[in-house]
């Protein structure tokens, strides 16, 4: 079993699809291990997608992902995070294949719905970032990182 990290954002939230982006999740298998809701500050936005800062999306993507509150959600599955790319589609919804959380619910590259770790180092890393401890409901309670 493996641990991903999928961050359902500002646009989905505010668009009142969060519950339905969990059922699709568990519906392709996924356990919820963590599950919380946050208003991102600034410098977390920041700290959260240094990875991008020299993209030329990177200040409005900070702006995006701190206008409203997310869903940070820590997922437990066979191949999770190669399963959970998948199953949320291209970065452009206009890409994202038929029935992917994407297609289904992003409306642009920035505002797309959900956030999911590219490999298993980012999602330890990521998974850290949000959940620690007492949070995890991992499989036996083992340790995340
Ligand atoms: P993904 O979320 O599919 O892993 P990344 O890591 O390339 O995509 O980009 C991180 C986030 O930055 C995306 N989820 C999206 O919100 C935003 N983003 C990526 N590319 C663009 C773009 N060309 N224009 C605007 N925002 C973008």
């Amino acid at each position: 079993m493996e641990l991903t990290l999928a961050i359902i954002k500002p646009d989905a939230v505010a668009r009142n699809l969060t519950g339905r982006i969990l059922a699709h999740l568990e519906e392709q298998g996924f356990r919820i291990r963590g599950l919380r809701m946050m208003h991102l500050s600034e410098t977390q936005a920041r700290e959260f997608y240094a990875v991008h800062r020299e993209r030329p999306f990177y200040e409005s993507l900070v702006r995006f992902m701190t206008s409203g509150p997310v869903v940070p959600v820590l997922l437990e599955r066979e191949n999770a995070v190669a399963k959970l790319r998948e199953v949320i589609g291209a970065t452009d919804p206009a890409e994202a294949k038929p029935g992917t959380i994407r297609a289904l619910y992003a409306e642009s590259k920035e505002r797309n719905a959900i956030h999911a770790s590219d490999a298993p180092d980012t999602a330890r890393r990521e998974a850290a970032f949000f959940f620690a401890g007492a949070d995890v409901l991992a499989a036996g309670g083992r340790e995340l990182v």
